[in-house]
């Protein structure tokens, strides 16, 4: 165990184009979010990740970068950056930027001299391959519909690109690639800012050679080979923490790439819990249902699986997820707040650094709204409706709408709801916003729950006061209870000494379990008494003895 600092924070990821629009142009923007640091700060959270604020085309909302050294203009100039930083330091605040570099934009100048011809310095930045009897090199699909390999006229050539056709991938395999990105990685550490979350960072090593037995590419093991010098050559230079988002990574994959003893990485972002419900052939398009006893084996196996070799991040949100008390909780108006408060705690008590997703402080829903295609922005929405509709013709319009009411990432890009004026006051009245406010504002929002002491914020700012005074939450052990229950998660953490148990009611049923008996003082809890063996619908109750 190292005891650093990225191990006692608590992250809360700022979206920054739907946190707070300052300039009235329907977009948020840099100095929104210099004007609610406050806000952050009340709720206990100690670092910020920030998601891509760099010169993008946005055919992925800033996934597609254009220029790593520039600010988007929507957001504001570096200036603004500067002030930024400055700004959440001064509250004692670390800044964490989004790091895309298994990928850039089609309009990247490395890419535009990349495919003009296959002599100039960039031609080898990008992975292009040749045509195969007239066809592209492998039958792998890009995540947003589509084959992944788009072939360009002026090379004669394929290249590959995993996301969208305006999102080709970077060819690691090329030194100069690699020493360009510790370049730029540079740029932003030197500025002060205190980490990376790296994009699909397992997704950086290509095979030699493409053709029907190429491995697709995720977790090769150049992956490694990469991350260890990155590692050597910029991250250990700097005080700084790294979490890599990591879709397809199992335990013990994530002990090679963030075991205490690896240099690579201090966390990954894994996946496995975000797949419960995924339809094994639509995905997430396709609603699923899902056992509690196949979520918590999965927790389980985490919590297990890293125990004194490295370190879990905690989520449950994230802007490309729905909501999650839309999705694991019950987002009618009788049991919103419960079990918001309910999957806020079964999550933060486990061991790792918890991650909160702007609004998810909030209980914030997915939005229902989003009834029709033309309310969506979300480019794998978009690409997917086109896809299991028009091309495939596999669902019905209705029913794809349905999938996507469930399962679009845009239910948690909607703005951030603030209080009870016009756009919640995400953007000035009058103005309309890049997306939809969700229309649920004036019974969810910031400014109420802040007042309320028995609301979801208050319950998720005391987790975080709970953290700070008690290193168990942070350090202890963890140990599954009742791991066949069906309706309740229960768990036990152990740590010098002290036990503290947290038994969770994931149902709107009234449950009697005699976990509880001998646990201790009530530590925190969403009802207001405690009835012993009773769990009410959605109840939470976390003991310290
Ligand atoms: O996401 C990668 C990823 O694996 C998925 O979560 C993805 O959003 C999609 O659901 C695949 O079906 C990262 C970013 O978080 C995401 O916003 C970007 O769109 C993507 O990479 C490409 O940069």
């Amino acid at each position: 165990m190292v005891n650093s600092w990225w191990q006692e924070a608590v992250v809360y990821q700022v979206y920054p184009r739907s946190f707070q629009d300052s300039d009235g142009d329907g977009i948020g923007d840099l100095r929104g979010i210099e004007n609610r640091l406050d806000y952050i700060k009340q709720l206990g959270a100690t670092v910020i990740w920030l998601n891509p604020i760099y010169a993008s085309p946005n055919d992925d909302n800033g996934y597609d970068i254009s220029d790593y050294q520039a600010i988007q203009p929507d957001f504001g100039t570096m200036a603004a950056f500067d002030r930024l930083l400055k700004a959440a330091h001064q509250r004692g605040l670390k800044l964490v930027m989004d790091l895309v570099v298994n990928h850039t934009s089609d309009e990247h100048h490395w890419f535009v001299e990349s495919r003009k011809n296959a002599t100039n310095p960039y031609s080898d930045y990008y992975v292009w391959a040749d045509p195969v009897d007239g066809h592209a090199p492998t039958d792998w699909e890009s995540s947003f519909s589509g084959p992944a390999w788009q072939f360009d006229q002026a090379r004669g050539q394929y290249y590959l690109h995993l996301f969208s056709k305006k999102q080709p991938d970077l060819n690691w395999r090329n030194p100069a690639v690699r020493h360009s990105v510790y370049d730029l990685m540079r740029f932003w550490l030197d500025k002060g800012i205190d980490g990376f979350r790296m994009d699909v960072i397992n997704m950086i090593g290509k095979p030699e050679a493409f053709g029907p037995d190429a491995p697709y590419p995720i977790n090769l093991p150049q992956v490694q080979d990469y991350l260890k010098e990155m590692n050597r050559e910029v991250l250990s230079k700097y005080d700084i923490m790294t979490v890599g988002e990591m879709p397809g990574t199992d335990p013990a994959l994530a002990r090679a790439y963030t075991g205490f003893d690896t240099h690579e990485l201090n966390m990954i972002f894994q996946f496995q819990h975000m797949g419960v419900d995924l339809d094994p052939k639509f995905g997430k398009w396709v609603h699923h249902p899902f056992k509690l006893t196949t979520l918590k084996a999965i927790m389980d196996r985490w919590q297990l699986g890293l125990d004194g070799h490295a370190w879990n991040s905690l989520y449950w949100n994230n802007h490309d997820q729905p909501r999650v008390v839309s999705r694991f909780g019950n987002d009618a108006p009788e049991f919103r707040e419960r079990s918001a408060k309910m999957l806020g705690a079964v999550l933060h008590y486990q061991q790792g650094t918890p991650y909160i997703y702007q609004g998810e402080e909030l209980g914030m829903t997915n939005d229902a709204a989003l009834t029709k295609l033309s309310d969506y922005r979300d480019i794998e929405s978009l690409n997917g409706y086109h896809e299991w509709v028009d091309e495939k013709h596999a669902l019905t319009p209705a029913q794809m709408l349905t999938g996507l009411q469930h399962g679009s990432r845009d239910n948690a890009r909607t703005p951030m709801q603030w209080d009870t004026e016009p756009n919640a006051g995400f953007a000035p009245a009058g103005v309309t916003p890049w997306i939809g406010v969700n229309p649920n504002y004036l019974t969810i929002n910031a400014q109420q729950e802040v007042r309320d002491q028995n609301s979801v914020f208050n319950f998720y700012r005391q987790m975080n006061v709970l953290r700070q005074e008690n290193p168990i939450v942070t350090y202890g052990d963890y140990t599954p209870l009742a791991q066949d229950d069906e309706q309740v998660w229960a768990y036990q953490r152990h740590y010098e000494g002290q036990t503290l148990t947290v038994v969770a009611n994931w149902t709107q049923d009234l449950l009697t379990r005699d976990c509880a008996a001998t646990a201790g003082e009530l530590l925190q809890s969403n009802y207001p008494d405690d009835l012993g063996e009773t769990l009410r619908p959605y109840e939470v109750k976390v003991y310290l003895k």
